[in-house]
């Protein structure tokens, strides 16, 4: 089941600006009949020992992109997409926390589970979940985003009836939980020379990045806990690396063992894979950080725009290289632009929830959202970063997203 254009076309308001009543032409309150009022007791408290959303949300799950069903993945080694068009605010909620598994979720008991930190330090060591519990713990608030969210795909295979849950699904954020890396590698202390850590998986596809150990002093986390609880199992039950702005797949889930070595270690997720090759051939390693990135996520594709009138132009920009600065929008295709407001808070490499109130005429309209970040970056547009990649680059696309509005109301992916 899907829900075309939730709380879009339900809200139609008709303002004349921002100071007009809500909807033209509504009946005196006294004309109004009282909405109805359920007479009977609910249902008890018992029957929610764990809350889920209302029956009618039913529809607002995650799922695999439209066209990918074509292709020939193994069921435990793809991604589901977290639906952005039904989200609101900055938090993406755990049981829509987009999915992307090499090999499928391992099931993994926290009192068996190991950490093994070795390689160049003065002690090697190995910690159980309880040993780590106990550094000190932090919370932070990050975005997480796969190199391979919004792919670049020829033209043609781009499809007019992508969501922004196509588009833009494999990106979450979330409030995640643990104890800084750094204070963890202080206790096995870091021999000179150790420039690059090796993060391996428990899960059967062993998935094993190189980061540098300025990373992993710097801002890296061990989390066990996202929103407020213990992490899913999809997400890395009971131990993953946390790498704030950097591509997804160095945030490695089932996290057991962390080795430190002067070079990088040449996996085959930075070898094969998760490289960009470049129009003259040579090909970007270590590519790390996802740039500066927005999308509007109301309206956007498979909306509906029900009468003409007042509309709120909602999105979510992000960047991993600090914070977003600003976020323009744009109603004709990127010709004219007006800043959104940036909703509080803004934070670092965190999604930022922008708006901008705007009358729709009914007629068409080419959605757009520019952001520029805190290092002065700001995002290209397809073309610009086309032009700078080549035909064969697949990962950290970051072009500005089109929508088109339809004369008829029905909102279509326009990139
Ligand atoms: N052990 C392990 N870690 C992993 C993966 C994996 O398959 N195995 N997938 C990576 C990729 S490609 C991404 S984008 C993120 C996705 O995290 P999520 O599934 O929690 O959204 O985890 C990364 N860490
Ligand atoms: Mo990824």
């Amino acid at each position: 089941m899907k829900r075309s254009n939730p709380g879009f076309s339900r809200r139609g308001l008709a303002l004349g600006g921002l100071a007009a009543p809500l909807l033209a032409g509504r009946a005196s309150a006294q004309a109004l009949p009282v909405p109805p009022a359920m007479l009977e007791q609910g249902a008890p408290v018992e029957a929610a020992p764990y809350g889920k959303p209302a029956p009618t949300e039913a529809g607002v799950v995650r799922r695999s992109r439209l066209g990918a069903e074509n292709q020939p993945i193994l069921g435990t080694a793809g991604s589901t997409l977290t639906p952005h068009g039904d989200l609101d605010g900055i938090i993406t909620p755990n049981g829509l926390h987009f999915l992307r598994h090499h090999a499928g979720t391992p099931s993994i008991a926290p009192e068996q589970h190991r950490l093994l930190v070795h390689g160049l330090v003065e002690r090697p060591l190995v910690f159980t979940m309880d040993q780590l519990r106990r550094f000190p713990t932090v919370s932070r608030l990050h975005f997480l985003e796969c190199s391979g969210n919004t792919p670049f795909f020829q033209q043609a295979r781009i499809r007019p009836d992508w969501t922004v849950q196509d588009t833009h699904g494999l990106l979450s954020c979330a409030e995640w939980t643990g104890v800084r890396l750094a204070d963890v590698l202080a206790e096995a202390g870091v021999k000179p020379g150790a420039a690059w850590m090796l993060a391996e998986g428990a899960d059967a596809a062993g998935l094993t990045r190189s980061i540098p150990v300025a990373k992993a002093l710097d801002d890296a986390m061990l989390c066990w806990a996202q929103n407020g609880e213990a992490l899913r199992p999809e997400q890395g039950y009971p131990l993953r690396l946390f790498l704030p702005g950097y591509e997804g797949n160095t945030s490695v889930k089932w996290l057991r063992r962390l080795k430190l070595d002067t070079q990088p270690f040449m996996t085959r997720e930075e070898t094969s894979k998760y490289t960009s090759l470049m129009p003259d051939g040579s090909a970007k390693q270590f590519n790390f950080t996802m740039a500066v990135k927005s999308v509007i996520t109301r309206p956007s594709g498979g909306q509906t725009m029900g009468a003409p009138g007042f509309r709120e132009i909602s999105g979510i920009a992000w960047s991993g290289r600090g914070t977003v600065r600003r976020v323009e929008v744009s109603t004709d295709g990127g010709a004219t632009w007006q800043d959104a407001q940036l909703q509080a808070p803004v934070l670092d490499k965190c999604l930022t929830r922008f708006r901008l109130p705007w009358q729709w005429q009914g007629g068409p309209a080419l959605l757009a959202s520019r952001a520029t970040d805190s290092t002065g970056e700001v995002q290209p547009t397809r073309a610009a970063l086309l032009a700078e990649t080549g035909p064969f680059h697949v990962y950290h696309y970051n072009g500005i997203q089109l929508w088109q509005v339809q004369a008829d109301g029905n909102v279509r992916n326009a990139y």
